[in-house]
């Protein structure tokens, strides 16, 4: 029996809202993904896409109960593929709990994804080790026992100009060691990086912990600056940063990157460059129903200062301008979505994943579609268990000027796929096109990909 997600019960009313309230131009790009809740963000740059790696909040939840982590990627910084979870506190046959935040990195070919969890035998937070030969996963335990245990949490990775590689994690102390190149060993030991107001600037109130380091470290280097970008303070937190002239330090407290805000009381950093910007990810508690335990994952751009400090970034719904244009002549999954209403994902049987739980005006957002001289057709893959329903191509938003309808039939089941195709005009230029599913009541139809053909294909 399907059942609707609580979250996508409080999306729809709440979108049901807004719509009132807002003008459909107004639609948030941020929080990054509307379908699940999603926290501590990890980002990786691959193959010109940028690949986020996230833990997953349950719904309704009161505790960090997080059984997996989730996977997303984007070539635009708007546009974000969900890849469903290639990695979960089950791949690690020695952990019982806890899938809490972690980094993927790639080298040699493959995909190291570093994170913490409870170890079932000895009842202690661990750092665990996935590996996986493609960035989608899927991810395998890479040593069938933690890499290193010390009850610490928030392992982050960073591999040197030399090769040398560093794994820090840490709360409430903050550790190193020198990874060696296969990856899953290390050399040297535990090192231990002392916690010094200098290094890590003053906390009052809290003499046991008197620095602003509390956890989830962000360690990369740039332009010769060693960067430790982290949780500061608790509770709630803020993010700080350190910089240093070296991997081990010294560390040298600079100040604030993200002040308190956005209601939850945890936030957790990740920093990329990509295609020639600096981003800037972190999570908040800004969907509905959102909270400490209820996470989203966004992102800002941002500009390092001349000297190469990091200017302070605040918290916005509008996020990352979007960094190129997306094909709709090319084949677009359907879990390719820049804002949603009352979708959810899963699995396909066809691969990946695809969308359903559609109900009657729930809709996908695909930011900056590039119709050029214009489509004629739109085509897509959709499967029905009932009766099926109606797809409106709309542009500029959700009862936005309509361009096409596809009518869906029922196909004997939710994963019975079959390909329908309409007719489309006045799609033309840049757009934003919006996926809107329309019909009786109850689920109607899953779609798993579409695309468009025309005249504006000839480029
Ligand atoms: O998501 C669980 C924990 O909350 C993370 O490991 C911490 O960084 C904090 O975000």
């Amino acid at each position: 029996m399907r059942s609707r997600p609580f979250l996508s019960m409080l999306c729809t009313a709440a979108m049901v809202l807004l719509a009132a309230a807002v003008p459909t131009a107004a639609h948030a790009d941020n929080p990054i993904v509307q379908t699940v809740y999603t926290a501590d963000p990890a980002p990786l740059v691959y193959n010109g896409r940028v690949y986020l790696y996230t833990g997953h909040d349950e719904d309704n939840s009161t505790y960090f109960t997080m059984k997996e982590w989730r996977l997303y990627s984007s070539a635009d910084m708007v546009n974000w593929t969900d890849h469903g979870s290639p990695m979960s506190v089950a791949t690690f046959s020695w952990a019982k709990s806890d899938a809490w935040a972690g980094q993927v990195v790639n080298r040699n070919g493959k995909f190291y994804w570093y994170v913490p969890v409870t170890n079932r035998s000895t009842g202690r937070m661990a750092i665990g080790v996935g590996v996986a030969s493609s960035p989608t996963g899927p991810f395998t335990d890479a040593l069938g026992h933690p890499l290193v245990e010390n009850g610490e949490i928030d392992p982050t990775v960073f591999i040197d100009d030399n090769g040398q590689a560093y794994l820090y994690w840490g709360n409430p102390n903050l550790w190193y060691v020198r990874l060696n190149s296969d990856m899953i060993s290390y050399s040297g030991g535990v090192n231990q990086i002392p916690l010094t107001t200098a290094g890590f600037g003053t906390r009052t109130g809290n003499a046991s912990r008197p620095t602003l380091y509390e956890e989830g470290p962000w360690v990369y280097k740039r332009n010769g600056i060693y960067y430790n970008v982290f949780a500061a303070k608790c509770c709630s937190e803020f993010i700080g940063y350190s910089t240093a002239p070296g991997p081990t330090g010294p560390w040298t407290y600079r100040g604030t990157v993200m002040p308190t805000q956005g209601s939850s009381f945890t936030n957790h950093p990740g920093v990329i460059d990509f295609n020639g910007n600096s981003y800037f990810f972190y999570h908040n508690g800004a969907l509905p129903g959102g909270g400490g335990y209820t996470r989203s994952v966004a992102v800002e751009k941002f500009s390092y200062n001349a000297d190469g400090t990091i200017p302070q970034v605040t918290m916005t719904t509008s996020g990352a301008p979007q960094n190129g244009t997306l094909n709709p002549y090319v084949r677009q999954e359907a879990e390719t979505i820049a804002w949603s209403s009352g979708v959810e994902t899963e699995p396909s049987t066809e691969g990946g994943m695809n969308v359903g739980y559609l109900e009657n005006g729930d809709y996908i957002k695909v930011k900056g579609v590039a119709f050029g001289s214009g489509a004629t057709s739109f085509s897509a893959r959709v499967a029905s268990g009932t009766s099926g329903g109606r797809l409106e191509l709309r542009l500029g938003g959700p009862t936005g000027t309509l361009v096409g309808t596809c009518t869906v039939a029922g196909t004997g089941g939710w994963q019975t796929w079959t390909t329908v195709t309409c007719p489309v005009s006045g799609a033309t230029g840049t757009q934003d096109l919006y996926l809107r599913f329309t019909g009786g009541s109850g689920y109607l139809f899953n779609v798993n990909w579409w695309q468009f053909a025309g005249a504006g294909s000839v480029r």
